[in-house]
């Protein structure tokens, strides 16, 4: 690259890169009707998805419900409990095999959600039976749905499938007792974070992005995009690069901001990124050189300021992008506990993000 190189064009290519990068994640949702699958859905991920989705019948039973740029699809199934279950048992789970033939990883689905209403407080034999057949293919997590009060349920849960990976106890929606106690929605938490040490790990990152019960785990997948960005930044620098040629770095940081942005679920248009390197650069952005950004991004690392006209150092690259990473994923962290999980208005990123910059820089 030179440091002449449009700008326009480096935000394009890591946009790009960090969608794919991202993939989508799919998710299967068993249980009988009525037990709260739709309303988890609508609790755990971003936008109302069971509402606002697309849906498409993939067996008599199955639909497969997606929403265009969304990197979540979720399979719902229903009517395990009509008389023709066994058929459709053996309808989902022969869909399943093939897809699971295929080396294309896209297509398999990589987790189940299997929901028993607590309330109901029995296993049927049918629940049993799929658990055993979904877990040959996938990670499934027994998921005891309208929790109130355990009484030795999830217990009884775990022993009857054996086969899943956890039982979690959700409460979707606030329940109103009488006498006026409220009890608030619990484990949706625990059930992401749960969900996310089973799926294969390049999916995290969809799984963040689409979920919205967890900021705890968006901001772990954010920080390993960042350790990767600060390793390859060490790489670029491992023979100490002249300054001028210290523009090397600013794919790197462009790439790792567009990262953390998707995992989190924010859609990172070309416009939003390079108000990000605006701001972190105290410039116009678009116009900008990139050895100019370098040389701004270098006033972040106490010191770094002084190496003007040297060299920069691996450890110095490696630093000066871990800065700018933990500071804007500290940043959508805070901004993402504020509006609950769900995306933000970018503007109110922005601002966090000039706010946290100014405070690192004024010293
Ligand atoms: N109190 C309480 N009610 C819930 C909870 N989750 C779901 N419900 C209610 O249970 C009913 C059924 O919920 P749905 O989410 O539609 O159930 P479903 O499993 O999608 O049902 P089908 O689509 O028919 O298979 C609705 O009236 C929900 O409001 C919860 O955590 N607590
Ligand atoms: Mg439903």
């Amino acid at each position: 690259m030179t440091p002449s190189k449009d700008l326009a064009a480096i935000v394009t290519t890591a946009l790009e890169e960090a969608m794919r990068a991202r993939g989508r994640l799919n998710v299967l949702i068993a249980g009988r009707t009525g037990v709260g699958k739709s309303t988890l859905v609508n609790a755990v991920f971003q936008g109302r998805l069971a509402e606002t989705g697309q849906g498409r019948p993939v067996t008599t039973t199955t639909r497969e419900i997606t929403k265009e740029g969304f990197p979540l699809a979720i399979w719902d199934t229903r009517g395990l409990e009509l008389g023709a279950f066994q058929q459709a048992v053996d309808a989902l789970v022969a869909l399943i095999a093939e897809r699971a033939k295929t080396a294309d990883a896209r297509q398999h689905i990589h987790v189940a959600w299997l929901c028993i209403h607590e309330d109901s407080r029995r296993v049927q034999d049918v629940e049993i039976a799929l658990h055993h057949a979904l877990a040959t293919y996938m990670p499934v997590v027994g998921v005891i749905t309208k929790a109130r009060a355990d009484q030795g349920f999830r217990a009884e849960v775990q022993r009857l499938l054996p086969d899943a990976r956890n039982v979690v106890r959700v409460r979707a929606l606030e329940e109103v007792l009488d006498g006026g106690h409220t009890l608030p929605p619990m484990g949706l938490t625990d059930l992401v974070e749960l969900t996310a040490e089973v799926i294969p790990e390049g999916l995290r990152r969809a799984l963040a992005a689409a979920q919205k019960a967890s900021v705890e785990q968006k901001r772990r997948v954010a920080h390993g995009i960042v350790g990767v960005s600060a390793t390859a930044a060490a790489a670029a620098g491992a023979t100490p690069i002249p300054f001028s040629d210290a523009v090397l770095l600013v794919p790197i940081q462009i790439s790792m901001l567009a990262g953390i942005s998707s995992a989190f679920g924010l859609e990172p248009s070309a416009a939003f990124l390079s108000v990000l390197v605006a701001a972190a650069t105290g410039s116009t952005g678009a116009t900008l050189g990139g050895r100019a950004i370098v040389g701004a991004l270098l006033k972040l690392i106490p010191g770094a300021g002084t190496i003007v006209g040297g060299v920069v150092s691996g450890a110095t690259a490696a630093a000066l992008t871990t800065t700018l990473g933990e500071l804007y994923t500290a940043t959508l962290v805070a901004v993402f506990r504020e509006s609950h999980g769900e995306a933000p208005d970018v503007r109110v990123v922005e601002r966090e993000f000039k706010r946290r910059l100014g405070l690192r820089t004024r010293s």
